[in-house]
């Protein structure tokens, strides 16, 4: 039993065999294909899982259609007391939960509870939201008349999750979303489906013991397939999808086609800059943690370090003597800092895109390879590795979801911002230095292209409360914080006449 996870298991509801679709706390028995999840730790089957089949969907979607008439109509704040119950809920079981998302995912058990405090903080963010969901008032041009726009619900969000964050970026979505008086159906990673089951097992409870519609919180599983039927499906407006950029295109396509909104989370290259005025006992700690953390497979992940050759050989030193101090092994362990890779697939991936550096003339600073022996008979555990490269290389202008850190040498600002855009994502980005005029520049209009840009610290574990997403191949959708709510709205104008008259706008005349 690896660190009490069958307990943890038990208490979460999760069984060796579940059944997948689920609206509220009913789960529908499709008696359909079945998927099984494999923890990367240790290799070992955690549990099976039934598809989605067209049939089940149909009873999410007549379900989650039911809901929303009644959540609608429930006013915001009331609908912020029931998230505010689900934050609670999350409290009690963020130490279960927790030890899930590091198992089935396999990012340390430090890096699972934050995941789920992050989703504790975003119940905190949609209650305080829930009474703020303001529009604004506009004075009209004609006398006697008022103006203002009010916000409704959109009605069924779609939320296609990836296994990198299993639960966190979901209630981002669905927190906001349901303060907002949407209903959402869920379809996470076929790779973390327990976890996604382990959540929705804890909402339901909740919106149950309140007497709410099953219909508000659906899941459905399996894999693109499935989302398939959220993204083209008329009946859902918004689709909110976080994975990669194939992924995003696919998505980003079938919901174009029918003109429904698409909130797209893809991929990013993020890079930090280290300049020659840069704090290096800072600059080192950002680029260490944004570069093995989560062994390298969060989307904000630091890709390239961009050094100021003044500084690159002392940078290359120290980074390479911190590598050397890593430990890799289970996630659950305390002590390891790096865990497995999310399956063997991971693995083949990182291997080729290894092959890919060495033929377009990388050079090898810390080597990578897969461990063996011991503790990594799941075969996913992999070395963090170092290469000095070019910036233009096609591998480096790619995302791998792997702990592939490349080093690449600038002499002028200007040249190290111009590297640090030219590449297809624009998620998140960074500048270590201590002079204004630099980070000044980073943060101008002439500065950074991504929708993160931070100063002296690594480009990844951004803040709930700002919004979260990127430009060019990231896709565009901003989640999370901020005004970010408004993309799970519809926003409705409305010009009221109260006078005796009908002036047309315009200054038009039209009389008769
Ligand atoms: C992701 O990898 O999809 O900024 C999200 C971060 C986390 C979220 C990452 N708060 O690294």
């Amino acid at each position: 039993d690896n660190y009490g996870i069958k307990d943890a298991l038990k208490r979460l509801g999760i069984k060796d065999e579940n059944l997948g679709t689920s609206t509220g706390s009913h789960w529908v028995d499709t008696g359909g294909e079945l998927i099984k999840s494999y923890s990367p730790v240790d290799g070992s089957e955690i549990g099976t899982i039934q598809i989605t089949n067209r049939e089940a969907y149909e009873r999410v979607m007549h379900e989650a259609n039911e809901g929303f008439k009644v959540w609608r109509m429930v006013p915001a704040p009331q609908r912020g007391e029931v998230v505010r119950q689900i934050g609670e809920a999350l409290r009690e079981r963020k130490a279960d939960l927790g030890k899930l998302v590091s198992y089935e995912m396999g990012k340390s058990y430090q890096e699972g509870l934050g995941e789920v405090q992050e989703m504790i903080d975003i119940c905190d963010f949609a209650v305080g939201l829930s009474r703020q969901l303001y529009g604004l008032s506009m004075h009209s041009e004609r006398p006697g008349h008022r103006m203002y726009e009010q916000w409704h619900p959109l009605g069924v969000i779609g939320v296609i999750s990836a296994f990198n964050f299993p639960v966190a970026v979901w209630s981002w979505n669905v927190m906001i979303a349901w303060v907002c008086g949407d209903v959402c159906v869920w379809k996470p990673s076929e790779k973390t489906t327990l976890t996604a089951l382990a959540c929705q097992n804890i909402v339901a409870e909740v919106f149950k013991a309140n007497e709410l519609p099953e219909g508000i919180s659906s899941v459905i599983t399996g894999n693109y397939s499935v989302g398939g039927f959220l993204a083209e499906d008329p009946r859902v407006p918004l689709i909110s999808a976080t994975g990669s950029t194939r992924m995003g295109r696919q998505v980003g396509e079938a919901v174009g086609s029918r003109l429904g909104k698409a909130l797209l989370e893809l991929g990013g290259n993020n890079a930090i800059i280290i300049s020659e005025h840069a704090d290096l006992e800072v600059a080192i700690r950002g680029a260490l943690f944004g570069a093995v953390g989560t062994a390298g497979q969060r989307c904000t992940t630091t890709r390239r370090l961009i050094v100021q050759e003044n500084v690159y050989n002392e940078v290359k030193e120290r980074l390479s003597s911190a590598y050397e101090k890593l430990v890799i092994g289970n996630p659950l362990d305390e002590k390891n800092h790096v865990g497995p890779l999310i399956d063997k697939k991971a693995v083949e991936a990182y291997l080729s895109a290894i092959e890919r550096i060495h033929a377009e003339g990388g050079k090898e600073l810390v080597p990578g390879g897969i461990l063996e022996g011991n503790g990594f008979q799941s075969g996913c555990y992999v070395k963090p590795c170092i290469y000095e490269v070019e910036n233009h290389f096609q591998i480096v202008q790619e995302e791998t979801f792997a702990p592939i850190l490349y080093l690449i040498k600038y002499k002028t600002l200007e040249e190290a911002i111009a590297f640090q855009n030219d590449v297809p994502q624009g998620l998140s980005s960074a500048i270590m230095s201590t002079n204004l005029r630099e980070t000044e520049q980073f943060l101008s209009a002439i500065g950074s292209d991504c929708g993160i840009a931070n100063v002296n610290i690594g480009t990844s574990g951004a803040e709930i409360g700002g919004a979260f997403g990127g430009e060019k191949e990231t896709g565009g959708g901003r989640e999370s914080g901020s005004d970010a709510w408004k993309a799970y709205m519809r926003r409705q104008t409305t010009t009221i006449n109260y006078s005796t008259q009908l002036p047309l706008a315009q200054g038009i005349r039209f009389d008769i």
